[in-house]
């Protein structure tokens, strides 16, 4: 009898166990922190001697550090939107939006949120939105939706646009948070509304100056793009984001704990303006820009303590990358140009936020699931849009339509670790197209005209009126042109180039 329950108790363990496994195989948590404007020489895991980010070397030591992943676009708006609905941005027309502009995302469009719900993911976006709210001018007083609430995601915590844009307020599943209606929120990005100081006229109320810009409503002492009259109460205070998503990213990972979760983590550093934390205020010498570093860092240590105090980390797959090149003045004078010293925030890298180059969109990207993913290196290329259907495939939900994210390949063996072979080719937008095709890579002649101010950016833009051809191999620096030479190769990638524009391609390799 007692050699009965025995037997019977193994073969409950076996199947508990089983069930364990299935859970722990097909749906780990997801956590994807992504960084704003963070550069491939970034981190000390990338080469940076500048400053040591312990905790992102800790996922990159005991996880998978990718040297040729890539977002889809070297600025925010057309990255974001390629990675939530695995569709090149071109396809529609998706560029920087400003702070009152809607939802660019159609709520008939499935989103890699949706997917995930579907596969029995509770879902959350915490942090940086700036794929626009609403329908028309959302009125901030009221309901501000659509959202992400109606693509995909069960909760979500805002910033709107970003942090350098009105409304310079929070938005939790659609309410804007404080809110005194007594005194309403209006928006305007042509004029100025209300009676508050802006930059402009007020300079001297200014923690650092801005240029024209960046020169609208004070807020905490930092002027903005845009103005805003109202929603004093309710007014963000920039050097508590760190403490507050924080405390808001652990809330939504407790609350989920016993389900699998999927937490887009979308922090607003290292965007300007820079306004870090008191705790990281000169932790480096770099200045807000570097000390802005030490609080991402922080912040993903803080990721890693809550899944670890639940006793959940073996079972969340984190995926840290960033959404566009890093940028050095993008408006406000917090001598990040000055205090650069040696460190180079592209890495050998050409180019940042704003270009065509690699530095663009060549992003510091980690994939972390503690016995899952074998520590190493992977340099498979791929890019961000592929994560939709990567994700898709490890939670099995990889049977869709032609029109669900149509750009996105899947990727998961190369995500993983499990195999080197990434994409064989691969889109990177800036304010014009490039294509990669293994080390080759062909630049397209920009045709659009460029945003004025675009002209005095510190970085390499590499948006030329004329083609331009690189071998990444020989030449990752892109500084030879070789167009002239290689007409032929030049035709092959444009042709390939043109392709893709007309038809997206769906490689369920
Ligand atoms: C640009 C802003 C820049 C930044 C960027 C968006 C000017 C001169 N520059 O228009 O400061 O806000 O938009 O950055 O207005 S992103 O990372 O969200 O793409
Ligand atoms: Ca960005």
């Amino acid at each position: 009898m007692k050699q009965l329950r025995v037997i019977a108790l193994l073969i409950l363990l076996a199947f508990v166990g089983c069930e364990q496994k299935i859970k722990v195989d097909t749906k780990p948590n997801i956590v994807l922190i992504y960084i704003d404007d963070l550069g491939y020489g970034d981190l000390s895991c990338y080469g940076a001697k500048a400053l040591k980010t312990p905790n992102i070397d800790g996922l990159a030591n005991n996880g998978l550090l990718f040297t040729d992943a890539h977002s889809a676009a070297s600025t925010c708006t057309p990255s974001r939107y390629s990675l939530l609905t695995g569709s090149y941005a071109f396809r529609n027309n998706a560029a920087i939006l400003p702070g009152d502009a809607p939802l660019i995302i159609n709520q008939n469009q499935e989103t890699i949120a949706d997917m995930l719900k579907k596969a029995g993911y509770a879902t959350g976006v915490i942090g940086k939105w700036h794929l626009g709210l609403g329908n028309g001018k959302p009125d901030w007083n009221a309901e501000v939706k659509p959202g992400p609430r109606e693509i995909g995601f069960d909760y979500s915590f805002l910033i709107p646009a970003t942090p350098d844009r009105v409304p310079t307020v929070f938005v939790e599943n659609d309410k804007v948070v404080n809110l005194d209606l007594k005194d309403p929120i209006s928006i305007n990005y042509d004029q100025k509304i209300g009676n508050d100081p802006v930059g402009l006229e007020h300079p001297e109320l200014l923690k650092m100056p801005a240029d024209t810009q960046h020169s609208g409503t004070i807020v905490n002492g930092i002027s903005r793009i845009g103005f805003m009259k109202g929603g004093h109460n309710a007014y963000w205070k920039d050097e508590d984001f760190a403490t507050v998503l924080t405390q808001k990213a652990k809330a939504f990972i407790t609350t989920n704990r016993d389900k699998p979760f999927f937490l887009y983590y979308s922090l607003p550093g290292i965007h300007v303006p820079r306004s870090p934390n008191s705790k990281f205020v000169g932790a480096t010498t770099m200045g807000p820009r570097g000390d802005d570093i030490m609080e991402i860092d922080w912040m993903t240590g803080q990721i890693k303590k809550i899944l670890r105090e639940l006793a959940i980390e073996k079972n969340t797959l984190i995926i840290f990358t960033s959404d566009n090149g890093p940028v050095l003045d993008d408006g406000y004078a917090d001598k990040a140009v000055q205090l650069i010293g040696n460190h180079k925030a592209s890495g050998i890298y050409k180019g940042g936020k704003y270009s065509a180059y690699e530095g663009g969109t060549r992003m510091p990207t980690i994939a972390y699931w503690p016995n899952r993913i074998e520590p190493g290196k992977s340099d498979a290329l791929i890019s961000q849009v592929d994560l939709f259907a990567s994700l898709a495939k490890l939670v099995r939900q990889d049977n869709r339509n032609s029109n669900v994210a149509p750009d996105s390949q899947d990727m998961l063996s190369a995500l993983l670790g499990k195999s080197k072979k990434g994409r064989d080719v691969m889109l990177e937008e800036a304010f014009t197209m490039s294509i990669r095709a293994g080390y080759w890579k062909y630049i397209e002649p920009v045709s659009k005209k460029t945003p004025d101010w675009l002209a005095n950016k510190d970085v390499a833009t590499g948006l030329q009126k004329t083609q331009q051809l690189y071998n990444l191999k020989d030449d990752p620096k892109e500084e030879h042109n070789l167009a002239v030479k290689f007409p032929k190769k030049v035709k092959e990638l444009k042709e390939a180039l043109e392709k893709i524009k007309e038809n997206p391609v769906i490689a369920n390799n």
